[in-house]
């Protein structure tokens, strides 16, 4: 071996060190980087044992060579394995005992607490839970509720059309869902229907253009107004408390014969004037009356034999008197800090 080729050699395996080193990328590449090139037999090792073939002369200086080599060896090797121990130990030092970062876990929406509600206080009453699609064709939300086309009721619910050739609607209220029952069930029918209802209501404090109702309906032989009432204040104090107070006031649905609409006293204000209330003391709840014996007629129901009360009443109205919700709209705006709070 001449001094020449030992020096090739020895540039050789600077250059191929290098180029492993920059492939390292954890500790245990490292160790392997230091077992190739260190190692007792190692390629370091494998010049080392070239020396003695070395004259005299040259020998000395390339030794020394060598030596410095293993010298920057070992320095890199020591470099890398400290790096990737730091990071080891970083991840090592999380202290597990510290308390974690709180999971907010998702609840029901306060309107759907309140439509639990309500069918559970309905549900002890006797009542069972039907429901009704909320594309309704016009027959269903409007003629067989004894409200014929022109009728000037039709103008009272502000209506969404999906296809007006075809007469598709999105339900004004739940009322249709009467229809479909009594289509297809003899009295006895003690029934309520909680839905989702649509309506091209300008949005103020008490209108959304989407809200909720729950409709109630008993047909049997011998229901009477007072029934009504009595189901109505029963339901009003069970939600509320026996301080709540309601009022019945005439009104008109083509539907219902007498009609009326009812109110629940206003429990934010407590009748000393709020937006809620509009400074009456009052909230309207829903509408109701005596099942129509004209609507009967549609369900071929023996308007003979059979008498009934029905009801339609705003769940969000509901809601905000028991949460003391001042503006409807809070319900709709999905604002997180509002929905934490139920
Ligand atoms: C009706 O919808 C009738 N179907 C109720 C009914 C059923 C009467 C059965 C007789 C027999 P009305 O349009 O008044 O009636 O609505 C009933 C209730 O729904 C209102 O009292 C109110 O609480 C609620 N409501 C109506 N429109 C809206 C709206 N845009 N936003 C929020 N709540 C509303």
């Amino acid at each position: 071996m001449t001094s020449l080729k030992i020096k090739k050699r020895i540039q050789e395996l600077k250059e191929g060190f290098l180029r492993d080193a920059a492939e390292v990328r954890d500790s245990k590449a490292a160790d392997a980087l230091r077992i190739r090139y260190l190692g007792r037999s190692g390629l370091l090792a494998d010049l080392f044992s070239l020396l003695g073939s070395l004259p005299t002369a040259e020998k000395k200086d390339a030794g020394r060579e060598l030596n410095e080599l293993k010298k920057q060896f070992q320095e890199s090797v020591d470099a890398l394995q400290a790096r990737f121990r730091s990071a080891a130990d970083a991840a090592c030092s999380f202290d597990y005992t510290l308390p974690g970062d709180p999971m907010w876990i998702g609840h029901k929406h306060p309107l759907q607490i309140v439509m639990s509600e309500i069918q559970a206080c309905f549900k002890n009453m006797g009542f069972s839970v039907a429901q009704g699609p909320e594309m309704e064709t016009e027959y269903y939300n409007f003629e067989a509720l004894n409200i014929p086309r022109g009728h000037p009721a039709r103008d009272m619910q502000d209506t969404f059309f999906i296809d007006e050739e075809k007469e598709i609607v999105l339900r004004t209220h739940t009322s249709p869902v009467q229809v479909h029952v009594m289509e297809n069930q003899q009295p006895p029918v003690r029934i309520i229907a909680p839905g989702r209802c649509y309506r091209n209501d300008t949005p103020d404090a008490t209108h959304s253009p989407v809200f909720h109702q729950v409709e109630g309906l008993c047909v049997d032989e011998g229901v009477a107004f007072s029934d009504l009432k009595g189901v109505i204040l029963a339901f009003a104090r069970s939600m509320f408390g026996s301080d709540m107070k309601i009022r019945f006031r005439p009104s008109f649905f083509p539907f219902t014969e007498p009609s009326a609409e009812y109110d629940f006293s206003c429990l934010i204000c407590r009748g000393k004037g709020c937006r809620v209330c509009g400074g009456s003391g009052w909230v309207e709840i829903s509408g109701a009356g005596m099942v129509n014996p004209e609507v009967f007629k549609y369900v071929n129901y023996d308007a003979e034999r059979y008498t009934g009360y029905a009801f339609g009443m705003g769940v969000e109205r509901i809601a905000m008197l028991l949460y003391e919700v001042p503006d409807i709209r809070m319900f709709f705006e999905n604002d997180i800090r509002f929905l934490k709070q139920f």
